[in-house]
């Protein structure tokens, strides 16, 4: 298959190698009551990208292809929470704090759970990461590698936080990686276009982007 329109230069992928990877699209970042909120965001911006991507979604589904879910998530004790992260900032609460859905990033919490509209279903990985990228004391290279998927197709929030530093982690280890860029969103516009920029900058040097409808129209 080829995304014939993908910048910088067409994008060819086998269905079957290649996984799609919704990063964290979880109520902590996108729903009222959550991290995103608690550092001062306005999450209703996330929200606008959740109809594209259960587009997506859907299609990728019926064309038979991995999807990976990941959620931005720590263990009740936190032990996999370094005080570097937990004390950065100055949010209104923190992780592990109790806030209206649940202790903040906790797993297991109603917060954690992917948003109802894109939840995962029988097959479908979920991958709990207590970093930014997904492969960070995960294992799901290890797992990737065993189901022989070299190709990534990328969505989710925030652009430039997680969702770029998983394709940066994915880019160094050997997958092509190409970035939905209506699937994806930031609290910061200007953040998330500057983060599609660099990411396809100087002959794809970290991977590809390309808008959602031309997936949908490969996969036709
Ligand atoms: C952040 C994320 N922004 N999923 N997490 O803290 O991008």
């Amino acid at each position: 298959m080829r995304i014939a329109q993908a910048q910088p230069f067409p994008y060819d992928f086998d269905l079957q190698k290649t996984a799609l990877v919704l990063i964290d699209m979880q109520r902590d970042f996108i729903e009222p009551g959550g991290f995103g909120e608690t550092l001062g965001n306005d999450v209703s911006l996330l929200e606008a990208i959740v109809p594209t991507t259960k587009v997506v979604l859907q299609s990728w589904r019926a064309a038979g292809g991995l999807v990976v879910h990941t959620r931005e998530a720590h263990q009740p004790d936190l032990s996999d929470c370094p005080p570097a992260k937990l004390n950065r900032g100055n949010p209104t609460l923190r992780i592990g704090d109790e806030g209206p859905m649940g202790r903040i990033l906790v797993r297991g919490e109603p917060g954690n759970q992917i948003i109802d509209a894109l939840a995962p279903i029988a097959g479908e990985w979920v991958i709990d990461k207590p970093g930014k990228g997904m492969f960070y004391a995960t294992g799901l290279h290890e797992k990737l590698q065993a189901r022989g998927i070299t190709h990534l197709l990328f969505g989710g929030v925030t652009t430039e936080v997680c969702v770029q530093t998983s394709m940066r982690e994915a880019n160094d280890r050997g997958y092509d990686g190409l970035l939905l860029e209506d699937c994806t969103e930031s609290y910061f516009p200007a953040f998330k276009a500057a983060a599609i920029e660099m990411i396809r900058a100087q002959g794809a040097i970290v991977g590809w982007t390309a808008p959602s409808a031309q997936l949908l129209a490969a996969l036709k």
